[in-house]
């Protein structure tokens, strides 16, 4: 086995201070239901939009799969459930399948084999002292929710807090952190500005709009259902989490460009809940209201709160929760220059040009540049714009294209990452949780198999779809039995 200590010295990286995490802070690893649970068929489950998108537009997907076995934990949870014990995971955040719950989607219709599954799962992490962590939407939606609109339809609110009130009433009693929507800015810009993520629908600068506030409105209404209901009895936490690229300015000149642009990639899905004032992030709003009227819309493209709305979805949140991987470079479009290649977070839309550093190593995934210094400022930012409040890492991780099990460039990944997280820490940031993506390889949406993320090697060859430690799951129990990243000697 490889010697830990030895190549850390090699790449230079051995910080003399000590790196140890405050007293209670949490480890976990995460995944989600679409990406790991297979049996996309079985008993009464009803089709979520990713089974329609893979089965009919496999063009889409890197290597032309789906997730209809993926991991196949929804037969191997038990193993899962060991694997996670091994690490010495604190918590294990997994998500609901809204269409294995709810096969109409809607909630007149409990699935008993949903329940039963959801039910062992969280037993099972109970009996090895994990603590559930459970997200509400990851992705899979019902489509035949899709067909009436999907995250479009200001109905939805009231769909999703009705499905909120049926997890919230068979789980309740064991999960006590709740994610409602995990990245929104995926579920509404990749999907509709770029169309690459099922639905796969095209809308860019009006569906994902309407998506957005929707689902700020949809996340409102579960935690208070939540709060009103439910939390006198089972005294929880709720709130969604938000995948943001730190954007980092050029120079000192493009300062401006580069908040315009955290405040589309962090503010459109934050402002709302985590200000005083609520609503969209003012420079924001009035960019869009502004190109809107030049091109001859009679209203904003992007929908306007009502005071009430604004209201309702204001301080709608007990923590924020936050997912990071990479970071990007922004400076002002020179005359008659595209936005580059980085639709994503308002390139096109806001006149800012994105790019990334030469010096950020690239890992599988086309967007994935590492630059581990952008998670403390996020961190910073963060804070600076939302309070003093407590800060989750709810996902970070590292892609490679390999199936390799000595994944030393995944172990630095973390590594760095987790070096950011404690110098965080000393600028006063209240971090509380990191979460590892992912506890284990499985289905990475449009990059299919190809790329993979986790802890554990899954063969995805194999019927048996074997499970194989990585040396960077070693490298987590080491770190979550020491509490330290200084004491991890994997000799
Ligand atoms: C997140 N991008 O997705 C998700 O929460 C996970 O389900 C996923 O497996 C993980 O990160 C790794 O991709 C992302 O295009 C999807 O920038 C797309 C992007 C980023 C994150």
């Amino acid at each position: 086995m490889m010697n830990y200590m030895g190549y850390i010295g090699v790449l230079g990286v051995l910080v003399q201070a000590e790196r140890r995490f405050p007293d209670g802070f949490k480890f976990g690893a995460a995944t989600a239901a679409y990406q790991v649970e297979g049996a996309w068929n079985s008993s009464d489950k009803a089709p979520s939009i990713w089974d329609t998108f893979t089965h009919h537009q496999s063009e889409n997907i890197a290597d032309g799969s789906s997730g209809d076995v993926a991991c196949d934990s929804y037969n191997k949870w038990r193993e899962d459930i060991e694997l996670a014990s091994e690490l010495g995971l604190h918590f294990y955040r997994f998500s609901i399948s809204w269409p294995r719950l709810l096969p109409n989607g809607f909630s007149n219709v409990i699935s008993e084999d949903g329940v039963r599954y959801y039910n062992d799962l969280i037993d099972g992490l109970l009996e090895k002292g994990i603590e559930p962590v459970a997200t509400l939407y990851h992705w899979d939606l019902p489509q035949n929710l899709q067909d009436l609109g999907g995250w479009t339809n200001p109905l939805i609110v009231d769909w999703f807090k009705d499905y909120a009130r049926i997890v919230y009433t068979l789980f309740g009693d064991r999960v006590k952190t709740w994610i409602t929507i995990n990245e929104a800015i995926v579920v509404c810009e990749v999907v509709y500005t770029m169309g690459s993520f099922a639905p796969g629908i095209s809308s860019p600068g009006l569906g994902s709009y309407l998506c957005g506030k929707n689902i700020l409105l949809a996340h409102a209404a579960a935690w208070r259902l939540y709060d009103e209901e439910f939390r006198p009895m089972y005294h929880g936490k709720v709130s969604l989490t938000n995948q943001i690229f730190w954007i980092e300015p050029y120079s000192e000149e493009f300062i401006e460009e580069a908040e315009l642009t955290m405040q589309y990639a962090a503010g459109f899905y934050s402002h709302a809940i985590y200000t005083k004032e609520g609503g969209w992030p003012p420079t924001f709003e009035k960019y869009i209201a502004e190109k809107s009227k030049r091109e001859g819309y009679p209203r904003s493209r992007l929908p306007a709160f009502t005071e009430e709305e604004k209201e309702f979805v204001k301080g709608t949140y007990d923590f924020y929760a936050v997912n990071y991987y990479t970071s990007r470079r922004a400076r002002a479009l020179k005359p008659g220059e595209a936005a580059g290649e980085w639709p994503m977070f308002g390139a096109g839309e806001i006149g800012v040009f994105l790019d990334v550093h030469p010096d950020w190593p690239q890992a599988a995934s086309h967007w994935f540049y590492v630059n581990p210094p952008g998670l403390r400022k996020l961190l910073v930012w963060l804070k600076k714009n939302y309070g003093d409040i407590e800060y989750m890492i709810i996902e970070n991780g590292y892609s490679t294209s390999e199936r390799d099990l000595n994944d030393i460039k995944r172990i630095q990944y973390y590594e760095d990452h987790l070096e950011q997280v404690l110098l965080a820490i000393k600028d006063g940031v209240n971090v509380t949780r990191y979460t590892a993506w992912t506890l284990l390889d499985n289905y990475e949406w449009t990059d299919g198999y190809t790329s993979k993320f986790g802890l554990i090697d899954v063969d995805f060859n194999d019927p048996a779809r074997k499970r194989t430690l990585r040396d960077s799951a070693r490298f987590y129990a080491k770190l979550i039995e020491t509490h330290s990243l200084d004491d991890i000697n994997m000799v």
